[in-house]
């Protein structure tokens, strides 16, 4: 899923005397300590197989890879996946059950995990991470909490900021000074910036030219979340669980996305529009808005800049739908969890621990994302800037800072590169965004009935309202579909089975 993916490329290859230049400089502040303060003892041979961003991916040679193994007394055999292949290759690997020692999923929300979860599979974490002073600090309470399958921690979580990501409108601040006109905080203010945008040459060319929204409907499924008041495709009413597709303010949403196609505020093609073609449209400097993570204002903005110099992106905080309630997106504080099979002896499983207790711990968490001090990064004015040598050794450029993630909002909000100002009005609008708090229902509730059935009703949903959006098929028709589905009894099966799962965990709390 888009919301956690951060934009990462790589133009820089290492060669062989960057790697050893590298692991020279390495040696002075490496030093032979280990986590455990035993010396001697042969290091821990660990596999794992986890994700990775970049597109050049380190091997062994990285001079962070051997700093993490000296520190951890580990001999380190990472498999790394890339976002388009990890989906399949750990699916393929469940079932095979032929797993190495930590294994990457990127959701708990897996059918065949949570069944060998339930059959054992995996080791239970909850009694040893209160001996890892780094796993168990204070704030990371939340995101161990939230990973929890059946009251139980089965699971490492990788921390992932709480807000500051999600697809959410961000827009050109250039072309509101031009306009005059201030960031919209409710649906209606933004309809009116977008109609603006189509009618006040923003841009000032005397031109007609401006693209006012570059979205897909993938990225507005947020319009829901708003009409709804919820995050997720579930909203509590009267204590119960609801899918959000079937109420009346999913067609409300609709109704405003259709409004704006009509407009045409959005792309003539939006229908057929992937994530990808919204990127390069926006970047291509004529349009006025688009739904992005925080981090995009310089990810996208800089490039953006390449076109159009004056381009300056700002994200939006919070929309209100027409009752006045606030919406923002946020998730859990992680992003994909490590699991450790029972097949793993106890002493090695502790062994593990341990080495993910120095990668969240505030040395091992600067380490894996900056690299070393004056080498990698340089302090400059409080700010840790990317040197050559960074840059060559593919520091921060995904790779080693995916395995464990930085324990701090810079995850969704920064970006290297980042001008102070835009990273301060970063930290000030994700604060203001931290106040608005929007349910989440279903967060943390597991069915396979869910996982089975729910894609293919989900599918069907998208594929009408997308008609109804473009015209090709009436509100009408879409009123009759909804009244149908509401009398789906696969829809009423899963709602029933979350509705279980949802009073399981209030039980458990
Ligand atoms: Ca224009």
């Amino acid at each position: 899923m888009e919301f956690k993916r951060k934009k990462q490329s790589s133009v820089f290859k290492t060669s062989l005397l960057l790697i050893l230049s590298g692991s020279l400089l390495l040696t002075g502040c490496g030093g032979k300590n280990n986590a455990t303060g035993e010396g001697d003892e042969a290091p821990t041979k660990i596999t794992m197989q986890t994700l990775n961003y970049a597109q050049d991916m380190v091997d062994n040679s990285s001079p962070l890879w051997q700093e993490l193994e000296k520190k951890t007394n580990t001999e380190l055999e990472i498999t790394w996946l890339t976002p388009t292949t990890i989906q399949d290759k750990v699916n393929v690997m469940l079932a095979s059950g032929d797993l190495p020692d930590v294994t990457f999923v990127e959701s708990l929300n897996n059918s065949q995990l949570q069944k060998m979860i339930q059959q054992g599979v995996f080791w239970d974490l909850s009694p040893y991470i209160k001996d890892y002073p780094n796993l168990s600090r204070p704030d990371l309470a939340q995101m161990w909490e939230d990973s929890k399958v059946n009251g139980k921690n089965y699971a490492i979580p990788r921390y992932y900021p709480s807000y500051g990501g999600g697809m959410f409108p961000m827009l050109r601040k250039d072309w509101l000074d031009n306009l005059g006109l201030e960031v919209p905080t409710t649906m209606d203010e933004f309809f009116d910036v977008l109609v603006a945008f189509r009618d006040k040459d923003p841009n000032g060319n005397g031109q007609k030219d401006e693209i006012p929204y570059a979205t897909a409907p993938t990225s507005l499924l947020f319009v829901y979340g708003i009409y709804n008041e919820t995050l997720g495709n579930w909203k509590l009413k009267d204590g119960k669980l609801v899918p959000i597709i079937t109420e009346d303010a999913s067609r409300d949403a609709l109704l405003w996305i259709k409004k704006a196609f009509d407009e045409g505020l959005l792309p003539k093609d939006f229908a057929i529009m992937k994530f990808s073609q919204v990127v390069d449209l926006f970047r291509g400097g004529k349009v006025g808005a688009s739904d992005f993570s925080m981090n995009a204002v310089w990810g996208h903005g800089k490039v953006i800049k390449e076109v159009d110099p004056e381009a300056e992106l700002i994200p939006t905080t919070y929309l209100e739908n027409p009752n006045g309630v606030k919406y923002t997106p946020s998730g859990p504080p992680y992003y994909g969890v490590y699991l450790i099979p029972k097949k793993v002896p106890e002493e090695k499983m502790k062994k593990i621990l341990e080495l993910f207790d120095y990668g969240n711990s505030p040395e091992g968490n600067v380490m894996m994302y900056h690299g070393f001090k004056d080498v990698h990064y340089k302090e400059v004015n409080g700010k840790k800037e990317l040197t050559e040598q960074g840059k060559k050794d593919m520091v921060g450029d995904g790779n080693m800072s995916n395995l464990f993630h930085l324990i701090s909002d810079d995850m969704s909000i920064g970006f290297v590169g980042m001008p102070d100002e835009l990273y301060e009005r970063n930290v000030q609008i994700v604060n203001e965004r931290k106040k608005v708090q929007v349910p989440d229902p279903s967060r943390g509730l597991y069915s396979d009935t869910y996982n089975r059935l729910y894609p293919e009703i989900e599918k069907k949903v998208e594929d009408m309202r997308t008609k109804v959006i473009i015209g090709l098929e009436t509100i009408e028709a879409y009123d009759q579909f909804i009244e149908q589905l509401k009398q789906d009894k696969n829809l009423q099966l899963i709602t029933e089975e979350m509705n279980k799962e949802y009073e399981k965990k209030m039980a458990s709390e």
